[in-house]
């Protein structure tokens, strides 16, 4: 009896505290990515700035991956190469500014698979 009320204790704080986490933050900015041979194609071409998940959903027949690098800065998050008919995703915090998407397979890049993602 008592295990049992020790039990229910632990789940209602649980409850609690990840109903505190949801308040805190927004639900994130969504950006789907299609990759093709060779195309990248953005669900938004705008975003707001802040938390957001990023997905690259390869719908054509080779292995793709995404870079990702916002103008003026040299840093370049990613998502690592993802096989035809799968999805990756990267959840990031997006500062304002200017954001180039390409594929860095092979000369993907030069082909078209690339992409703008203005961040507001
Ligand atoms: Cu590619």
């Amino acid at each position: 009896m008592r295990l049992l009320a020790v039990a229910f204790g632990v789940l209602a704080l649980h409850g609690v505290a990840e109903a505190g986490v949801a308040e805190d933050s927004a639900a994130p900015a969504r950006v789907q990515v299609v990759a093709k041979e060779f195309s990248f194609g953005l669900s938004r071409l705008n975003v707001k700035a802040g938390p957001a998940v990023i997905e690259l959903a390869n719908f054509g027949q080779d292995p793709h991956d995404l870079r990702l690098q916002r103008a003026g800065s040299r840093h370049i998050a990613g998502i690592g190469v993802v096989a035809p008919g799968e999805r990756g995703e990267l959840s990031l915090k997006l500062a304002r500014g200017r954001y180039s998407l390409w594929c860095s397979v092979a000369n993907h890049r030069k082909l078209g698979m690339r992409a703008t993602l203005v961040v507001r």
